[in-house]
């Protein structure tokens, strides 16, 4: 046992409720609009199938969370906070938060800065990495729930952890990754399995 173990964990659909938070400002903000339900989710990408619903809907959907307050407002799903706090005092790991802004970035960026520090408190921020491509970046473990995770580096130091949501939970032998069922799951034990 040297080398310390560096965990990356997503934010969106991991940490913060992504998908329940969009589906009930969309119903708000679009209450005689159609809308697909939790169960009825299907693929990363929720603008896709808004699109596929009825081509309208796709820019509909996008206006939810590029509006002020999306990001910040999102809960945190169960258990996450308590489990990346757990690791980060761990012996021998590093836990990072790494997402995905949004192009948008009049709020984003400054709404994942802040939902962090609300929820771990200001000196997490240090662990707070933002890029548009996680392939670039290095660790042992990227806990995550996009099923392809793709970029400019072909063979990422990490091994990808994904992470069961309504969108995934679906696919089966397409996905080759291990899974973390949920922060109930043993988390624990995948990252013992990377310990040298
Ligand atoms: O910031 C999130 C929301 C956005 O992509 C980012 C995913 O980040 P990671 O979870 O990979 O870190 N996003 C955008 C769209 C459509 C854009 Br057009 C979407 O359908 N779903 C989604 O999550």
């Amino acid at each position: 046992k040297k080398k310390r173990l560096r965990v990356l964990v997503d934010m969106d659909g991991v940490l913060a409720d992504f998908e329940g938070g969009f589906l009930k400002k969309y119903r708000a903000r679009y209450p005689d609009e159609p809308y697909i339900s939790l169960e009825e989710r299907r693929g990363f990408w929720v603008s896709s199938q808004y699109g596929q619903l009825r081509s309208d809907l796709s820019d509909k959907a996008i206006s939810i969370w590029e509006s002020k307050d999306f990001f910040l407002e999102l809960e945190p799903l169960p258990g996450g906070v308590e489990a990346v706090k757990e690791m980060a005092k761990m012996d021998n790991t590093d836990v990072f938060i790494c997402t995905s802004p949004i192009k948008s970035y009049n709020h984003c960026p400054y709404e994942k800065y802040a939902w962090v520090e609300r929820h771990f408190g200001h000196d997490f921020l240090d662990q707070v990495i933002l890029t548009r491509d996680k392939t670039l970046v290095c660790g042992d473990i990227l806990i995550d729930d996009k099923p392809d995770i793709l970029g400019e580096n072909t063979l990422p130091s990490w091994e990808h952890i994904l992470f069961t949501a309504c969108h995934n939970q679906h696919l089966g032998e397409s996905c080759p990754q291990r899974r973390l069922l949920s922060w109930e799951d043993d988390w624990r034990a995948i990252l013992d399995s990377k310990r040298k």
